[in-house]
């Protein structure tokens, strides 16, 4: 019958202890590796901003002569429907949606908005995760 070795633990523990080392040391820049990888991966941050269209950007006053409530949502959602992609306006930069499909851009359009989503690496693109109104 063969039953295992009643120390297997503690050789295993003296094995680490023995032969660790370089493996420790290559642990351990793995995980900072890591840590300092994770920033890009998951960039969520938030912004205050406007749902508004890339052809009229921070100013629809060039394609309506409305200035009503809506004057900004119908101009933004009539220039999407001519073609035009969603944009998102926080402090006077104008940054591209990556997914133009997500419905709350309808529902948000010419709106101010709090914006939480990633910055993509190239500094002007944001994939949305989440859109509420601006309180
Ligand atoms: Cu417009």
């Amino acid at each position: 019958m063969v039953t295992a070795p009643a120390n297997a633990t503690e050789n295993s523990l003296n094995f680490f202890k023995y032969s660790g080392g370089m493996k420790h040391l290559a642990f351990v820049l793995f995980i900072s590796g890591c840590m300092a990888a994770a920033p890009l991966i998951a960039a969520e941050n938030t912004w205050s901003g406007t749902i508004t269209d890339s052809m009229c950007t921070k100013d629809h006053s060039m394609m309506t002569k409305e200035t009503g409530k809506d004057a900004a949502k119908k101009c933004t959602l009539a220039c999407i429907k001519a073609g035009m992609n969603y944009v998102f306006v926080s402090d006077g930069k104008v940054y591209e949606i990556a997914n133009q499909k997500m419905p709350d851009l309808k529902t948000y359009a010419g709106d101010s908005v709090k914006l939480t989503g990633d910055l993509q690496s190239d500094g002007k693109t944001i994939q949305i995760a989440k859109l509420e109104a601006a309180k």
